[in-house]
Order: structure tokens, then sequence, then C-alpha cells
């Protein structure tokens, strides 16, 4: 008998393939990556940087990174790149021990306006070694800039960060770089949801406004779990010690030994990045997003910013008189998996909050188009209506007691709807028709 965690992972593989991947910063990483991730290099100790390890027997693991490194630089036009960061969090990090003093000032967006918790976010390591400002979105989902540049102007931050978890538009990364210029910060632009669209052209590329970019690997690249921080031309102007700064406070500063099967896996990703196939791709994901915006907007969904410019869509659910738990455990139920997310201004917790996040990436990898768009507009639309009928009033209510005991009863109950288990068998099958890689 299999060991039970290949057992596990069959039964992953079966879940995968049987439901309908929604959340954006998921995806499907090709076969070749899996295999890249799967290899020996994972046996491998190589501290240190290609050509300088402290290590023996380094010649072939120096060749995987460089080739990494060169095919980064290449891809996203920036003169030098670090790819051993083990994911977007210990990145930003990196960025700040190599850039802030602990105690100088950073801005970043709020957490529960889209932004991301490694940029000195309360719950974050972050917010305790710097002092952390934030800024916010408009009502219509836009980067809140006049609170950007007065919050600019007055603390005079080292790092102004653009990018996170959740945002609609294309990022204005001139306007950033014009602010960050005005205040002497640094332009830190984390483009980890969007990393494959700017790779594959689907959205612009903040290479000659900022002074890093910094994207995770396994979102819209479609790579392994990982990182990447690239210092560009003007970072290297504004401080030409900038890429050694970035390399030291990741090895030794944060990190050790260097995942070589990440970085192998990486180095394909990021050679399937180039393709043609690839630009094709990432166009599609918007266009599938878009149409799916437009499909949720006709069904009465309320939208944060109105639609959307990239792979993901923020829906308001507060006309729907439903929080982001309830509908994201119906979803889920009916074989949709998305994740829930607080909105702007949101009046509930970011456990329990008011939105939803859905994004395109994972099935435009299965080959799915602006015909299935609709499809999955219409039963995101069905279970929701069905998740509040069927929902125990006391959820979200006063009582806290109560409210508790609601959702436990709605989180047991929920798989035997028979409503819900109808759309999943359909969900099923349409999934069906779309085979992962
Ligand atoms: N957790 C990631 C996301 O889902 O956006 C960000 O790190």
């Amino acid at each position: 008998m299999a060991d039970e965690i290949f057992q596990l992972i069959r039964k992953e593989e079966k879940r995968q393939a049987e439901t309908l991947m929604l959340i954006p910063s998921e995806n499907y990483a090709s076969r070749a990556v899996r295999r890249a991730l799967g290899s020996v290099l994972t046996n491998k100790y190589s501290e240190g940087y290609p050509g300088k390890r402290y290590y023996q027997g380094t010649s072939i693991i120096d060749e995987v990174e460089q080739l990494a490194i060169d095919r980064a630089k290449k891809l996203f036009g920036a003169p030098h790149a670090n790819v051993q960061p083990l994911s977007g969090s210990p990145a930003n990090l990196a960025i700040l021990a190599a850039i802030c003093k602990v105690g100088e000032p950073i801005l970043s967006q709020h957490l529960f306006m889209g932004g991301h918790l490694s940029m000195g976010q309360q719950a974050s390591v972050s917010s305790q070694y710097y002092r952390a400002h934030y800024y916010g979105l408009t009502k219509k989902g836009e980067i809140d800039w006049k609170q950007l540049e007065a919050q600019a102007k007055k603390i005079r931050p080292k790092i102004i960060f653009c990018g996170g978890t959740a945002f609609t538009k294309i990022f204005d990364f001139a306007r950033f770089g014009r602010i960050a210029d005005q205040a002497g910060a640094y332009f830190v632009a984390d483009i980890s949801h969007i990393g494959g669209l700017v790779a594959g052209g689907a959205h612009p590329t903040p290479k000659n406004e900022a002074h890093i970019m910094m994207t995770t690997t396994h979102k819209t690249l479609r790579g392994p779990r990982g990182a990447i921080i690239m210092v560009t031309k003007k970072g290297l102007k504004k401080d030409p010690q900038l890429a050694d700064k970035i390399d030291r406070a990741v090895f030794p500063g944060l990190q050790g030994g260097a995942h070589n099967n990440n970085i192998a896996a990486l180095a394909v990703a990021l050679k399937e990045a180039g393709t043609k196939s690839f630009k094709k791709y990432v166009a599609q994901v918007v266009k599938n997003s878009q149409i799916l915006a437009e499909e949720l907007i006709k069904g009465g969904f309320v939208l944060i910013g109105s639609g959307s410019q990239n792979h993901l869509i923020w829906l308001d659910l507060n006309n729907r008189k439903i929080d982001g738990w309830t509908a994201a455990w119906a979803l889920e139920a009916a074989g949709i998996i998305v994740n829930r997310q607080t909105i702007p201004f949101d009046r509930r917790s970011s456990y329990y909050p008011s939105g939803l996040r859905l994004g395109t990436p994972a099935v435009t990898s299965q080959g799915m188009g602006i015909k299935e768009m609709v499809i999955i507009a219409q039963k995101i639309k069905k279970v929701i209506a069905r998740a509040k009928k069927i929902a125990p009033r006391d959820i979200g209510g006063l009582n806290k007691q109560k409210d508790q005991r609601a959702r436990k009863k709605f989180k047991q109950e929920v798989w035997a709807d028979p409503e819900l288990i109808t759309i999943k068998k359909e969900v099923k099958v349409f999934c069906q028709r779309f085979p992962l890689p």
C-alpha cells in the first residue's frame, strides 16, 4: 500500500482536477517545472552564490542558479536578480533589511485594503522592526493618491511599497515613482500577483520607475513557490551597492542554503514565461477576468473597481446580505474554490470579511475561455443565492456565541445541501473537459 502521504497527494490531485480553482494567487505549474522540483537538486547544500560557495561539489548548482538569474534578468529587463528568496514574505523582509535601519519609516498599502502582511502590517515582524505607515484605496478601488502623497511628504519613508494581495486595476508605476523620488524614498514594486502578466506584456512593467521589483514565482508566473528580487537600473543609480546589499540580506542575512530544486524549477518556468504561448496565455487571463467580472456585474454583484483590468476580481457581498466566510464555504461545497477578503472600509473582520477574491490564472492554464467564464459566473450566482437561503440567521449577528454556533453548524451541514451537491457534480463534469497539466 502506498505511503499515507502519497495517498494524500493522489487525493489532492483529484480535488484539484474536480474543482474550479479561482484563487487569484494560485496556478498550475507545468510538468517540466514539477519534474525539476522533484529532482536530486534537493540533496545539495550550496550556501553562497554562483562562483562563491561555502560548500564543495557545487559546480552544477552554480550553472543552474546562473541560468535562473540570467533568465530572470532577461525576462524582466533588470540588471540584477536574486533568485534565492523562499517566498514573498522573506523577500520583502530581505528588501527591508537591505535598505532600512531598524526603526525607520516605511509606507505601504493597508492590509484591509488589499495590502500584504510582509510590508509592515501589524501581525508581521516587519511592523516590529520598522515604523509602518499606510495608504489605502478609494471606494472605487483606486489608490488613494492624496493620502499616499500626504503620507509620503509627512513621514519621509525610506521605502514606498506598491502591491499586495488585492487590486483590480493597472498600477500607475510612474506616479508611484514620482512620489517616491520627491520623498527621497526607494520605490519597491511588489509585482507578486502580476509577475506573469508583466513578463508576458499583459501589464506594464515598473522596471523604469521602481528601484526594486519583487515577484513571487508561483502565481501568474506559473513557477514553483519562491520569489525573485530584482534591482533596476534606477535602483543601481540611486545606490550602486544596492545589488550587493540585497544579496547579503538574503544570504547570509536571512536565509541559509538555497533551495536548489526550486531554483531549477524557477529557471524552467522563466523559460516558459518567455515564449509566445505564455504571452497568449496571460492575455487570455486578463480577457477571462474581464468577462467574468462583467458577467458577475450583470448577475447583480458589486465589484471593487467596477470590473477587472488584470487577473483579479474583488467582490463586495454587502448587497447580497451574506459575508465572505459564508459565501466561500458554500462555494467550496459546490466545488468552486475562492477566498474571502476584506473590502475597502470593511465593517467586518479579516476572518469574517465582507468580500471575496477570485481570479482567472488557474482556469486559464486549464484552457478555459470566454464561454466558460459565462458559465462560472452563473454558477457563482446560483451558489451565493443558495447560501443566503440556507445560512442560519445568527451568522453575523451581534450575539457572538450564537454566531459561532451557527457558523459551526453551517460549515458541517453545507456539504449535504442537495442544490450545492448538484452544482458540485456539474462542476466536476465541467472540469473534466479541461485536464490539468
Ligand atoms: N497569500 C498571497 C495571496 O494569496 O495573495 C500573498 O502572499
